[in-house]
């Protein structure tokens, strides 16, 4: 341990035994066959080259056994990742979407719960409309979402597991690395700290015949600084920091922030995350707040806007 910040130091041993010990990543040649596709017309469409961010969202689940019936959980619902996914794509962004399967997607946000049958109704035979008062709501959601999608500007890849999501980090940094400067990283993903190795993980279901349950957790390596120095040197790299304490919630943003070498670190607190967020860098601290004076505001419309002028000072400092 690092006693000046309290983080743990990550070794490139730790990071390549973590890899070495994972189980395959499934679909690892389509998930790069499509990030490469999607970075190059991107780049390379003959008429406009994009900046291209990485959005991850949603929580990291921590796999208790290799033929998985338990496992242990994270409470991010994706609202982050997808709504500033959004926000992105309006600022002419293209995205990477990494998120967890399950969770919130991009212009779904204000769909209710179980959207396929709270929102739709069969008319006749043949035909299925919307039911009031959700018509503007799925009008907009299909039509956004597929726009995005049709057009190429948004690029969806789920994970699961702690190991999915590490693995696909990787392999997207390496790919986007090319991009240098244009790159952006928003990791709002809730990633776990502890798992347990696939190794020493039970094989099949864990039984309460047994007796007590008594496992080790060990530490998820810290993947930040290797994804700064190695994987995407040039990138403009944002990390979150969540906390339910806000007396340290600043202290372990500012940490983070020289620690990893990140260029922000967005701070936020569980409870009024969704209105205020504290953006840490190096140049100080910048409070950003949802726009109490207009109904259904949402905090990351200012923060995006804020993100978008720091990356093109960065672009053209870099230029
Ligand atoms: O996904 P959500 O909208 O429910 O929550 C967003 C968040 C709190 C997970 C995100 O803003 C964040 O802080 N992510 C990093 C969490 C962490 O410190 O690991």
């Amino acid at each position: 341990m690092d006693p000046s910040n309290g983080f743990e130091e990550t070794s490139n041993h730790d990071i390549k035994s973590f890899f070495d010990s994972s189980p395959p990543l499934k679909n690892a040649a389509e998930i790069k066959r499509k990030t490469e596709e999607f970075i190059q017309l991107n780049s390379n469409s003959g008429k406009l080259v994009r900046r291209i961010v990485l959005v991850t969202s949603g929580g990291t689940t921590v796999p208790l056994e290799q033929r998985c019936v338990r496992y242990i959980d994270n409470f991010s619902s994706g609202h982050r990742g997808s709504t500033s996914t959004e926000y992105f794509l309006k600022a002419g962004y293209a995205v990477v979407f990494l998120y967890r399967e399950g969770t919130y997607q991009p212009f779904c946000t204000l769909l209710p719960n179980n959207p396929l049958l709270e929102c739709l109704q069969v008319t006749d035979e043949s035909n299925i409309t919307a039911r009031p008062p959700y018509e503007k709501t799925v009008k907009e959601a299909i039509s956004n979402s597929h726009a995005a999608t049709s057009s190429g500007t948004l690029l969806k890849l789920p994970f699961t597991t702690i190991f999915e999501y590490l693995q696909n980090l990787q392999l997207i940094a390496s790919l986007m690395s090319g991009l240098g400067s244009r790159a952006l990283f928003y990791l709002a993903a809730a990633v776990s700290d502890f798992y347990v190795p696939w190794e020493s993980m039970a094989v099949h279901k864990i039984q309460s015949s047994s007796g007590p349950l008594d496992m080790r957790l060990v530490q998820v390596p810290k993947m930040l600084s290797v994804l700064r120095r190695d994987w995407a040197p040039k990138a403009f790299c944002i990390s979150f920091k969540l906390e339910t304490d806000k007396d340290i919630l600043l202290k372990k943003a500012g940490a983070a922030l020289e620690k990893y070498n990140m260029d922000m670190v967005v701070a936020n607190e569980l409870l009024t995350r969704k209105e205020e967020v504290i953006v840490v860098t190096k140049g100080g601290n910048i409070i950003v707040q949802q726009d109490r004076t207009r109904a259904g505001a949402e905090v990351e419309e200012p923060l995006i806007k804020l993100i978008v002028d720091q990356h093109s000072a960065s672009i053209n400092s870099a230029a």
